[in-house]
């Protein structure tokens, strides 16, 4: 294989971004691609490394989004490069079910062994990280013999058919796709700048409506994001997870924590529920476990993982070895260049910059999230009314100026910094003036 040069770690605009080239791509893709696919700024990538993506026309761009906080390791790390090209050379694939492999075993080892609970664990692995969901959800109706399954408002948990019933907003993850899966029940969830309530309040205020609504005792698992990811990076008033969590322990129900988007360093720890010692029987991984090949997991009580009949788990490319390879070498970087406490740093960093901000002007509501997990809630001044619009002029704008910025949110408000964990301080930095220079030539 060639040698190629490093991508020197700076923004460089060659072009109007996208480009000539990005734009020629563009053009042959709404020919060939479903327009069911859409994508965010179509600057067409052909490499990236560290925290930088390199455009076809040849602009370096700084990636604050980490594919959806996948990168967190940052692009092309030489460790997980290598990791993944010596599986591909020694073996790419038997199917775990048919021909077994190690280092699906020591995968499993680690996610038993790092996430949350000191008690008997077992692991399944799968591709993405709705497959590992639906997986969560049969195995705690298997488990329980139950059915219901509470979910929350603004909750995402993916887009297949069962996912799909369990993730909240309806454009454009639902729309017309339906119907939908049955014994799925949503609740509110505690968010602080909407609701005004504490997170004991909060909570029972989704307690309440299971009992009235659901029946506890029909009630197989509650299924809950520690942090919100695209339901807008809605961080629960301190209370409201341990108040839910003690709930489940007391009625036998399973509590499944979706830590997709938040596991694996993202918000300062190695995974969310840490925060407030929340301790699930299930915990689901995808996204940063792999540096960017799909490989996602499912991890929890050893009673209820292994309550499942043999073959009642599993998949043709469910922990693939290159993917397992990739993982391994993840979890190796984000030990040795200490990637848990980079992501408290790099949150205190966006936090301070946005929050100055935020008392500068009057379209920003709230600053919040963990780690680097931040974003910022719009809404027109003087009113919580969300400001989709100002948000994706935002982000557009970033875009244009080289800067890979992503919104979320139910109302579309909320503009989200995922960056890669191995970023500068001075890259980070670069990143958010634009951002912020975006921001006040929009208002
Ligand atoms: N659970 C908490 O964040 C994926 C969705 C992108 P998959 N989030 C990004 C999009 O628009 O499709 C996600 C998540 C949480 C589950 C998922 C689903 O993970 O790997 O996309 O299936």
């Amino acid at each position: 294989m060639a040698e190629r040069p490093d991508i020197e770690q700076r923004r460089v605009l060659t072009t109007a971004i996208p480009g000539p080239k990005s734009q020629a791509i563009h053009a042959r893709r709404n020919a060939a691609v479903s327009l069911g696919v859409s994508s965010g700024l179509p600057a067409y990538i052909e490499r990236g490394q560290g925290a930088i993506l390199v455009d076809a026309d040849g602009n370096q761009l700084i990636d604050l989004g980490s594919g959806i906080a996948v990168a967190g390791v940052g692009h092309a790390h030489p460790a997980i490069t290598n990791a993944i090209s010596e599986q591909a050379h020694d073996l790419i694939h038997t199917c775990f079910m048919v021909s077994p492999y190690e280092s699906y075993v020591r995968l499993a080892e680690e996610l038993n062994e790092r996430t949350p609970g000191d008690f008997s664990k077992s692991t399944a692995l799968f591709n993405s990280g709705a497959e590992a969901v639906e997986n969560a959800i049969k195995v705690a109706r298997l488990a329980t013999g139950k059915t219901a399954i509470i979910v929350f408002d603004n909750a995402y948990h993916g887009r297949t058919n069962l996912t799909m019933a369990l993730t909240a907003k309806n454009m454009p993850y639902k729309d017309r796709f339906g119907p939908f899966a049955p014994e799925v029940y949503r609740v509110p969830m505690s968010y602080p700048l909407r609701d005004s309530l504490s997170g004991a309040d909060a909570a029972k205020l989704a307690l309440d409506e299971i009992d009235v609504q659901v029946g506890s005792h029909n009630v197989a698992a509650v299924l809950i994001e520690p942090i919100q990811g695209e339901g807008g990076f809605i961080v629960p008033a301190p209370g409201f997870l341990p108040a839910l969590s003690a709930w489940t322990k007391e009625k036998g129900i399973v509590f499944i924590a979706d830590e997709v988007q938040t596991g694996f360093c993202r918000t300062g720890q190695w995974f969310a529920c840490e925060d407030e010692g929340i301790i699930p029987d299930l915990i689901v991984t995808a996204k940063g476990i792999a540096g960017g090949m799909p490989l996602s997991g499912l991890t929890g009580r050893s009673e209820l993982m292994d309550a499942v009949h043999a073959g009642g788990l599993g998949g043709t490319y469910a922990g693939n070895p290159v993917a397992v390879a990739s993982a391994l070498a993840t979890i190796g970087v984000m030990d040795d260049e200490r990637l848990v406490e980079r992501a408290a740093q790099l949150g205190e960093i966006i936090r301070t910059r946005l929050e100055k901000l935020a008392a500068d002007v009057d379209c920003i509501a709230d600053v919040r999230g963990r780690g680097a997990m931040i974003a910022m809630e719009l809404v027109k001044p003087g009113s919580l009314t969300p400001d989709a619009a100002l948000t994706k002029t935002i982000v557009t704008k970033c875009g244009e100026q080289g800067v890979i910025t992503l919104s979320c949110g139910t109302y579309g408000n909320v503009i989200r910094l995922l960056p890669p964990f191995i970023i500068s301080d001075e890259l980070l930095n670069e990143g958010l003036d634009a951002i912020e220079v975006a921001l006040r030539s929009s208002i």
